[in-house]
Formats: C-alpha cells, sequence, structure tokens
C-alpha cells in the first residue's frame, strides 16, 4: 500500500523551496504528500526583498480538526520552514492525532544558515523548534540550526570534536537519529549522523557554489528514501548525489541564482523507473 505524508512547511510561491521542492520530489516515490502550509510567502525570504507573506496560523487548528473528523491519518510528518512560534502546538497535535501507530515524525528545523536566523523569524522559533526536536524521530538541522538548538556558539572552521558535540547535544534534547547536514573539510560536503550509538560521516564531492533551497530538496530525498526503507546512509548518500546533480544542472545558468533546477533531476529519475 503507499504511504502517505503530512509535510507542514511554507509555500515559497517562487523560489524553488519547501513545499513547491518537497511535493514533486516525494510524489516521485509514489507516496502522497498532504501538505498544511504553514505561511504563503511570495518568494523565500533569502535574497529577495519586500517579501509578501500571508501567515496561516490561524487557519491550521481548523484544517487539523476537520481531518481529525475524517479519520485521516499518516505514516510519517515531516516539517520544515515555521513561520510563528504558536504553530508548534499545532505540530504536536498533528503528531499525537494524526500520525498512525509508529508513524515517523521527521524535522527538519529550517529556520537559519550561515550562522543567522532568516531574516522572517525571531529568536522565538529556536525554543519552539526545540519542543518538536525533541520528540523526532529524525532531525536533519544544518550546523547553524544544530548550534542554535544547542545553544553552542556557531563555527565556520571547526573539527571532529564540534560536529561529536552538536550531535551529541541534540541526542540528549532527545531527537532519536541525528543528520546535520552541511559538514565541511577541504575537498568535501555531507553529513554526519548519530543515533546515540555511533557517529558516521557521509561525504561527497564539495560544490564551488551554493544555492537556496538544496536543504529542502536534501530532507526531502531523505525522507522519500527512509519511507522507502533504505538504510539511513543510502537515503543520505543518494540526497547528496541528488543535490550535486541539482546544483550542476544550475551552473551553466546565471540567471538562476534563486534555487536549483531539480527538476532535470528528477525528470532523469523518472525516465530510469520507466525503462525497468
Ligand atoms: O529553504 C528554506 C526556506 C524555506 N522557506 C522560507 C525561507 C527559507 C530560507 O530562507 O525563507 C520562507
Amino acid at each position: 500500500m503507499s504511504k502517505k505524508v503530512l509535510t507542514i512547511q511554507d509555500i515559497s510561491c517562487y523560489g524553488s523551496c519547501s513545499i513547491t521542492v518537497a511535493l514533486p520530489i516525494l510524489s516521485i516515490y509514489g507516496i502522497e504528500t498532504v501538505i498544511l502550509p504553514s505561511s504563503i510567502l511570495s518568494t523565500h525570504t533569502g535574497g529577495f526583498h519586500n517579501v509578501v507573506i500571508h501567515d496561516l496560523t490561524n487557519e491550521m487548528p481548523k484544517i487539523i480538526d476537520h481531518w481529525i473528523s475524517e479519520g485521516i491519518s499518516f505514516d510519517a510528518i515531516y516539517t520544515g520552514y515555521v513561520g510563528d512560534n504558536r504553530q508548534f502546538d499545532y505540530i504536536l497535535k498533528c503528531k499525537e492525532k494524526l500520525l498512525k501507530p509508529n508513524g515517523l515524525l521527521i524535522v527538519d528545523p529550517a529556520m537559519a544558515d550561515h550562522g543567522k536566523l532568516y531574516s522572517a523569524l525571531d529568536e522565538s522559533i529556536i525554543d519552539g523548534m526545540k519542543r518538536i526536536v525533541s520528540v523526532a524521530d529524525y532531525i536533519i538541522p544544518n550546523i547553524t540550526e544544530a548550534a542554535l538548538l544547542t545553544n553552542n556558539e556557531y563555527r565556520e572552521e571547526y573539527d571532529d570534536k564540534y560536529i561529536d558535540k552538536l550531535l551529541n547535544d541534540l541526542y540528549n534534547l532527545g531527537a532519536k537519529k541525528i543528520i546535520i547536514s552541511g559538514i565541511k573539510n577541504k575537498a568535501s560536503i555531507g553529513a554526519a549522523i548519530y543515533d546515540g550509538k555511533k557517529v558516521e560521516k557521509i561525504l561527497a564531492e564539495k560544490q564551488n557554489k551554493s544555492y537556496h533551497g538544496t536543504g529542502d530538496i536534501f530532507s526531502s530525498v531523505i525522507v522519500g528514501n527512509i519511507l522507502n526503507n533504505q538504510s539511513l546512509s543510502d537515503a543520505i548518500k543518494d540526497a547528496s548525489d541528488f543535490v550535486i546533480k541539482s546544483i550542476k544542472a544550475t551552473d551553466n545558468d546565471i540567471n538562476h541564482t534563486y534555487g536549483v533546477k531539480f527538476e532535470e533531476v528528477l525528470n532523469d529519475r523518472m525516465n530510469k523507473g520507466k525503462q525497468k
């Protein structure tokens, strides 16, 4: 039977991130993807000015209550960018009332990068994010988010000890499996994973340019792979490969700076699937 996922994040109408990447990516896996938009924005907030933001906090409980009354349930809940601190109560309600027994909560605490919170967010989002991280089965923060969630200082340069401390502190918050993305050394970039027993690093070839929305693509592919019962390390290797190919598909178009052209990679996957 095909799986059903609820993804809770914003709709950035233009900008190739959040729901507009999660939906097509998860659909390729044959996963039915249901959305609970936390807000609607004209664009994402990284690099655009005068972004129009329509907050949907007040709609969320009405939508959730309707689903509860319809007896709807999900195999997983996958959360991303949350626009308002009041929304964490509703996310926890979804976990309690709409997630099947043994269903997974997968949290990408998408709130910051390069040492800073995203521009439309304030510090209150950090405490809210801690509440859902502490009950999550998987979390997928980048280094900035990992540092903010654990009150560690953000570092551009770091050693294994720093990453191990972030992993350990996140595990102590309550998350069962931690995936920190964007771990870099001279030639490589990748993720560090920890399940309370062993740390593993999964590295791939570093790209010269960084683009917006690649974190959301990385997380969406991981969610698809986890629900497809792949091992976590294979899920991450594949997600890195997907992001690298998406960046390569974008690098030759200097006008495309707001996200990556992941559609070309998705199209390849779909055609490969068809040949089988
Ligand atoms: O890609 C993360 C993201 C998602 N949603 C919104 C954002 C960002 C990053 O800036 O602004 C609205």
